[in-house]
């Protein structure tokens, strides 16, 4: 990952520049320019804030535009660019799961995606292959309001954990 920038390096970049942080985060158009447009912030700590507060205002539509960016649970993000990279990072675990859970994730994304028309979608920093799998099976009995909503907060936790990552 490319290293961190200071909380004042990312509100003097150029609003392109920003964009491009930003978008590694959450590819979601509208939040992005609204975390660039409300610098500066002179703490990582306000702009996390305030990229969380926008965050609980994510739509469906928000999320169906993010998901083109992230890579399957299990399936091994390709690229060099820095989204491939943080999936790459956060899906670490996945490199050590055990045959068994790897298939039940595998058939449990298919079912997931046939079911909700989308890839299933949950933080995977901080979590083992066993406990994703437990949520997968879970989230399939949602409906699709409770599910909408479960994954827009993990994206929001994802972005979060990103953005954490990219400030110092
Ligand atoms: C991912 C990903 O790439 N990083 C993460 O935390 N979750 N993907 C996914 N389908 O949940």
């Amino acid at each position: 990952m490319p290293a961190a920038l200071t909380p004042a390096a990312f509100d003097a970049l150029d609003p392109d520049a920003a964009a491009s942080v930003v978008a590694v985060w959450a590819a979601v158009p509208a939040w992005i320019d609204a975390v660039v447009a409300a610098r500066p912030y002179g703490t990582r700590e306000a702009l996390a804030a305030h990229a969380d507060a926008l965050a609980r205002t994510w739509t469906r539509d928000d999320l169906d535009a993010a998901l083109a960016h992230h890579p399957r649970i299990g399936e091994k993000p390709r690229g060099t660019g820095a989204e491939a990279a943080a999936s790459r990072s956060e899906q670490s675990s996945m490199s050590a799961a055990d045959a068994t859970t790897a298939a039940a994730i595998a058939a449990g994304n298919a079912a997931y995606e046939e079911r909700f028309g989308r890839v299933f979608l949950i933080r995977a920093a901080g979590r083992t292959p066993e406990p994703m799998r437990a949520a997968l099976e879970r989230r399939l009995d949602n409906d699709d309001e409770t599910e909408a909503a479960e994954a827009l907060d993990q994206l929001r936790q994802i972005a979060l954990l990103r953005l954490e990552a990219a400030i110092a």
